[in-house]
């Protein structure tokens, strides 16, 4: 029995994961978990895409690198992908939304190259990370949240706390 819930902050690359998972580790205590980070430090990249210039990850083995910790509870995992970790070791599934116009903006500021900025406003705007999260958990884990300004950073990071508050009193009152 996990006492702290464990949270995939998902979405697009550059919608705005890491930002959250920082601001939430440091108002609640619960861990950033960053998989872009866990996958370099144990080098489970499995191939350099020249075109798109990015690492592929093995998922099974960051699946394999990260199921003691979320057995333990209390993670933020911060990944643009949600759909290889274990349904009962994920208590909310965050997935933030931005308009494409600011993700362009983001992501031209970070120098991608031309396709890859396609292939992520292209991701944003079919919608495929919430499609996935819908598919693969429960719907009332599910939640989408905008993330176009910093207003609405402040307001998610509040739900997302008043969530935590609300777990932790629910599963105490189990115990
Ligand atoms: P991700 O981890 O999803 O790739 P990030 O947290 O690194 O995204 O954010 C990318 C950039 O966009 C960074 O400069 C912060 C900015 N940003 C993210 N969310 C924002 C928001 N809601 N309002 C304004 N700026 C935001």
């Amino acid at each position: 029995m996990r006492d702290q819930p464990n949270i995939i902050i998902t979405g697009t690359p550059g919608v705005g994961k890491t930002t959250h998972c920082e601001m939430l580790a440091q108002n609640t205590g619960l861990t950033h978990l960053s998989i872009n980070q866990i996958s370099k430090e144990q080098d489970i990249r499995e191939t350099y895409d020249e075109e798109l210039k990015t690492w592929i990850v093995d998922e099974d083995k960051v699946v394999d690198a990260v199921m003691d910790k979320l057995e333990v509870g209390g993670y933020l995992v911060d990944w643009h992908a949600c759909d290889m970790f274990p349904e009962r070791l994920i208590d909310l599934v965050v997935v933030l939304r931005v308009d494409s116009t600011l993700l362009y903006d983001r992501l031209k500021a970070r120098d991608y190259p031309e396709v890859k900025l396609q292939e992520n406003l292209d991701c944003e705007i079919m919608e495929v990370l919430l499609d996935e999260a819908r598919e693969n958990y429960a719907e009332e884990v599910v939640v989408e949240l905008r993330s176009d300004t910093t207003e609405e950073i402040e307001a998610n990071i509040e739900r997302i706390e008043a969530w935590i508050k609300q777990w932790k009193e629910d599963h105490a009152n189990k115990a």
